[in-house]
C-alpha cells in the first residue's frame, strides 16, 4: 500500500484526489490548518474523514513539514496547498508570496533532508504565463512566463525553485501546468461557482442581481475531478516531468454568464452589475492550453465538457438552496 500525503487537502482539488487516491488503495495523509470554525475546516472531506489521517500543519512552518514527513514516510507527496485566488493576492502579497512560493520552497526542503526520493507533485498555475500567447493561440509548457498578479509570481518562484531541486538533487519532481477547473466544491468566490449560486438564487427568487468584474477575460475551465487525475498520471511516470493540463477550448465570461442563465430560463443582461471591487489592478486576459505533450505522455482525457461540467454544477446549487 502507498502512502500519500496531501497539503491543501481541504480544498477542491484535495478532496477530489483523496477520493481518487483512496479508490486506488492509497493510505491518505492531509495537512490541515488549525480553523476557529472547525465544521467549515472539512466541509469538502467529511464524507471521506473515516479514512483520512489528518495533522495540523502550515507550509509556512517548517517543523509541521518535517514532523509530518519524518511520521508518516509517504511515497508520494501532493503539495496543493496555496493561497489560491487571484483578486485576493493583490491584498495580501507578502501573506500570498510565504505560503504560494515559500511555502513550496519549506515542502522540498524537508524532503530532501529526510529523503529525497519522495516523488513530489507540485500544483503550478496557467496564471504564470500571464499574457503570453503562442502564434497558434494556445499556451503550452515553452510558452515565456510573465505572471500579472502576485499570486501568479509566486507560483513562477515554486515552479522554477522545483525545477531547481529536480535538478540539483536528482529528485523526482513533476510541476503540473494546471489551466483553471471548476466543481460544485470551487470556492464560491471564483467567478464560475459565484456565477451558477447567484444565478441559481435570482432564479428562486431570493437574489436580485450578480455584481461582476470583467466580462471580456477567456479561460480555458475544465473539471477539476478529471485534473486530479492527470495529477496523480505525472507521478506514475518514470522520469519527472512538466505537463500542461487543460481542455484547449476557451470561453469568454460572458459565455459562461450566456450558458448558466440560458439554462435557467433567464437573460443575463437584466442582473450583471458592473462591480469595480472585483476588478484586478493587472488582468490576464486570455487561456488556452495545448495539454498535448501530456496526452502523449499519459492516457489523459477530459470527461466533462464546459457544459457538462456546469450542468452538475447548476443541478448541485438547484438541490442545494
Ligand atoms: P483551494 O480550494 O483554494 O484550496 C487550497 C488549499 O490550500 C486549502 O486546503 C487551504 O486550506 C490550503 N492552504 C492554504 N494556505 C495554506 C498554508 N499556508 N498551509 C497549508 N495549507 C494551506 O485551491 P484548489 O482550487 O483546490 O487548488 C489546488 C492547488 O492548485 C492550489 O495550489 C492552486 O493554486 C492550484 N491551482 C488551481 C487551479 C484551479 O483552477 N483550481 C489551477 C491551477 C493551479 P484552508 O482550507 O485551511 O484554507
Ligand atoms: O475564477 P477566477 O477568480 O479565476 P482565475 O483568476 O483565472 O484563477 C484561477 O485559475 C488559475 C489558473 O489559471 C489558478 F491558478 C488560480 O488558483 C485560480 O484557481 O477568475 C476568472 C476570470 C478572471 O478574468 C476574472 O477577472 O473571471 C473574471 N471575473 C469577472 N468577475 C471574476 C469576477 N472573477 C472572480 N473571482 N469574481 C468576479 O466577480
Amino acid at each position: 500500500m502507498k502512502t500519500a500525503l496531501i497539503t491543501g487537502i481541504s480544498g477542491q482539488d484535495g478532496s477530489y484526489l483523496s477520493e481518487l487516491l483512496l479508490k486506488k488503495g492509497y493510505n491518505v495523509w492531509g495537512l490541515v490548518r488549525r480553523n476557529s470554525s472547525p465544521s467549515n475546516q472539512t466541509s469538502r472531506i467529511d464524507h471521506i474523514l473515516d479514512k483520512l489521517n489528518l495533522r495540523y500543519g502550515d507550509l509556512t512552518d517548517p517543523l509541521s513539514l518535517i514532523n509530518i514527513i519524518n511520521e508518516i514516510k509517504p511515497d508520494e507527496i501532493y503539495n496543493l496547498a496555496a493561497q489560491s485566488h487571484v483578486r485576493v493576492s493583490f491584498d495580501i502579497p507578502q501573506y500570498t508570496a510565504c505560503t504560494t512560493g515559500i511555502g513550496t520552497l519549506n515542502l522540498l526542503e524537508a524532503v530532501r533532508q529526510i529523503n529525497p526520493n519522495i516523488k513530489i507533485y507540485q500544483a503550478s498555475s496557467s496564471e504564470m504565463f500571464g499574457n503570453n500567447i503562442d502564434s497558434d493561440g494556445y499556451q503550452r509548457e515553452s510558452t515565456q512566463m510573465s505572471p500579472v498578479s502576485p499570486y501568479g509570481c509566486a507560483k513562477v518562484f515554486s515552479y522554477n525553485i522545483c525545477n531547481n531541486y529536480k535538478n540539483s538533487y536528482n529528485m523526482f519532481i513533476s510541476n503540473g501546468i494546471l489551466f483553471n477547473h471548476e466543481s460544485p466544491r470551487r470556492g464560491i468566490n471564483f467567478v464560475t461557482n459565484k456565477v451558477v449560486k447567484c444565478a441559481v438564487e435570482i432564479y428562486k427568487g431570493t437574489r436580485v442581481n450578480l455584481p461582476l468584474g470583467n466580462l471580456n477575460a477567456t479561460r480555458d475551465w475544465g473539471h477539476a475531478k478529471d485534473y486530479v487525475k492527470a495529477m496523480w498520471m505525472m507521478l506514475q511516470q518514470d522520469t519527472p516531468d512538466n505537463f500542461v493540463c487543460s481542455t484547449g477550448i476557451s470561453h469568454s465570461v460572458e459565455d459562461l454568464l450566456r450558458y448558466v442563465f440560458g439554462k435557467l430560463d433567464l437573460d443575463y443582461k437584466k442582473y450583471i452589475i458592473q462591480d469595480k471591487r472585483f476588478l484586478r489592478p493587472e488582468e490576464l486576459k486570455d487561456l488556452k492550453g495545448d495539454c498535448s505533450k501530456l496526452k502523449r505522455a499519459t492516457s489523459w482525457e477530459p470527461t466533462y465538457s464546459f457544459e457538462t461540467m456546469l450542468d452538475e454544477m447548476i443541478s448541485f446549487w438547484k438541490e442545494r438552496l
